[in-house]
């Protein structure tokens, strides 16, 4: 994917141009809108360009003449000359350094005029000499902060957002399959398990022409480098900064190759054991019997089967219990995309999304939803243009209109994403909240509150009999922020008790809840709403992330507030 790298250096040009003397605020928001389209893009833009020129270019939203032609040069060279040229004035790896939470452009730069610090190493070592307190505007709590920011990308290390890996391995599987050299095309790995980050890229197809399949997948535009190659493995280094491993199996054995690469490891570990006690023996050509002979292996499901157990999804595969189950013939089952009828998470231009609600409406329409919810920001969020009273009473008329103009095709729902405050208050007088369908409420500023007090503030507001839907209830982001302090035993009761649903927001770098606590958030029989917290029309698409999230916590489709019809959907809001 081109995209990606050239999102990453329009940020990076945009950080730059944040610098400089002369604010060119406009030119800046552009670079930045730009970024931000690119990154959700389906189509690659080189496919674009090859397909429509530059026109096709142009015809993207928020992408004038003078972005298409440098994207235009960075498909065609390589390079941005704008880009280079401001990198020589300066030589900082903004990138990665305001990935940091707390970064901007302009600390990193403060940081490399005062210190020399150029990228993540030499902050490292600055942060261990404890030289960044001494700057001015820094302090003692500032160098903490980032010495917790420089631990979550150390942990992080190398693994990229489901979000990038699976339109990635989507790509390459669609390439693969137009290649004619290939019958079956498979993702396996944590991928297909749809875990919230991936180590490497997984892919197995089935070839009778082997030699011919390794030496087509080194000619990938997604390739930028080969680790590894054998006869029927190769392991590629992608552009967008990860591995993969793509291997051509044997046809007879695809199932059994599909379970033990789809992992994880540890569902592997105990499947065998249950092979081995029944007199088998499991690998990833095959089950076998003590003679050799094949029980099964060219069906995944059969391998199961033999084994007397149910099949498990692959998003369950973790050795959670899932295995147990299987075995009692107790799955549940799961919820899926296609019992997804409605959105309860979108923001328009109202606040800080893209699209006005009409655009939104129509996409959501044409999606199949039958209903969205629309939940701008409250005033505090001043950044994200939140409303205040008046400008909610507009956004809320608007809303009325479009419902009569929509009626019959989607329902429109009224609500905001109303901000918990540092006392547990809500950033809406009643009046407003009252008029709403429902309401979503968040945090998103003090992040950084003790527990106790951060569980109190939380609970005044499930208390306060207003809030419908806890959205993102961790607040974390992933590689980035670590979840707000929080006594989820303490919030998943009230929420019981004041019948308050937890939302799992799809955005890739939230998946908030995640897998382990939604499975703890349904020991308390709660309630769920997946969202895809969009901010312009592209994200609606993001709803599979939570879905895969909402499989990996084990959620049956009445689990989720979100597969019921609207009228069922109004009655769960009732107080
Ligand atoms: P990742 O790449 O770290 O996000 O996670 P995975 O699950 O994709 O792990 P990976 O790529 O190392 O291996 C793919 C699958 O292959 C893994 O989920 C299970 C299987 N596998 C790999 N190594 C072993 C092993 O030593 N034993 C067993 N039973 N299975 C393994
Ligand atoms: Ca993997
Ligand atoms: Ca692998
Ligand atoms: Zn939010």
């Amino acid at each position: 994917m081109n995209n990606k790298k050239i999102a990453e250096l329009f940020n990076e040009i945009a950080d730059m141009l944040e610098l400089s003397k002369e604010k060119r605020i406009f030119e800046i928001r552009a670079y930045r809108k730009a970024a931000l389209t690119l990154e959700s893009m389906q189509e690659d833009v080189s496919d674009i360009l090859e397909k429509k020129g530059i026109d096709g270019l142009m015809d993207i939203q928020g992408i004038g003449k003078g972005l298409a032609e440098k994207i235009k040069e960075f498909v065609s060279t390589g390079k941005i000359k704008k880009y280079v040229e401001l990198k020589k004035k300066y030589p900082i790896d903004f990138s990665n350094l305001t990935r940091i939470q707390g970064m901007g452009a302009k600390r990193a730069f403060v940081l490399y005029t005062e210190l020399g610090v150029k990228n993540i190493e030499d902050l490292k070592i600055m942060v261990k000499n404890h030289k960044v307190r001494e700057l001015k505007g820094f302090g003692e709590r500032s160098e903490r902060e980032i010495e917790n920011g420089l631990a979550l990308l150390e942990s992080s290390k190398g693994r990229l957002l489901l979000g990038t890996a699976l339109p990635e391995a989507e790509s390459i599987l669609k390439r693969l399959k137009a290649s004619g050299l290939v019958e079956k095309a498979e993702l396996a790995g944590s991928t297909r398990r749809m875990k919230e980050t991936v180590g490497d890229l997984d892919i197995l197809v089935t070839s009778n022409k082997p030699q011919a399949v390794m030496a087509y997948v080194k000619t990938i535009p997604e390739a930028e480098s080969v680790i590894a190659q054998g006869p029927t493995k190769t392991t590629l280094w992608l552009k967008i900064g990860m591995s993969c491993d793509i291997r051509v199996v044997p046809l007879e054995s695809f199932g059994a190759a599909m379970q033990y690469f789809i992992g994880s490891k540890d569902h592997n570990v105990k499947v065998r054991q249950i092979a081995i006690k029944k007199g088998y023996k499991l690998n990833e050509y095959g089950l076998f019997d003590t003679n050799g002979k094949i029980i099964a292996n060219e069906n995944e499901a059969e391998i199961y089967k033999k084994l007397e157990m149910q099949y498990p999804e692959p998003e369950m595969r973790e050795n959670r219990g899932e295995i147990e189950l299987a075995q009692e013939g107790k799955l549940p089952k799961l919820v899926s995309l296609e019992n997804i009828i409605g959105d309860l998470h979108v923001h328009s231009k109202h606040s800080d999304g893209l699209n006005t609600i009409e655009e939104m409406v129509i996409e959501a329409h044409k999606l199949g939803r039958k209903y969205i919810g629309f939940t701008d920001h409250s005033k505090t969020e001043y950044i994200a243009h939140g409303m205040d009273e008046k400008r909610f009473a507009e956004y809320s008329n608007e809303i009325d209109l479009l419902n009569e103009k929509f009626s019959g095709k989607i329902q429109i729902l009224k609500s905001a994403e109303t901000d918990i405050l540092k006392d547990g208050t809500l950033d809406f007088s009643n009046e407003s909240l009252e008029k709403m369908d429902y309401v979503l409420a968040s945090v998103h500023t003090n992040i950084n509150m003790p527990k106790d007090e951060m569980t109190k503030r939380i609970i005044t507001a499930i208390e306060s009999g207003y809030v419908n839907i806890l959205g993102h209830p961790t607040d974390r982001i992933i590689n980035q922020r670590p979840p707000i302090n929080l006594d989820l035993d303490k919030v998943f009761q009230a929420a019981k008790d004041n019948n308050v649903i937890m939302e799992i927001d799809s955005y890739p770098d939230r998946l908030d809840l995640n897998d382990e606590n939604i499975l703890k958030a349904k020991e308390y029989s709660l309630k769920f709403s997946i969202s895809t917290d969009s901010h312009r029309t592209q994200h609606l698409f993001l709803m599979r992330y939570g879905i895969g999230t909402a499989k990996r916590g084990w959620l049956k489709k009445d689990d989720i507030i979100n597969t019921y019809p609207i009228e069922k959907l109004l009655n769960t809001f009732k107080k």
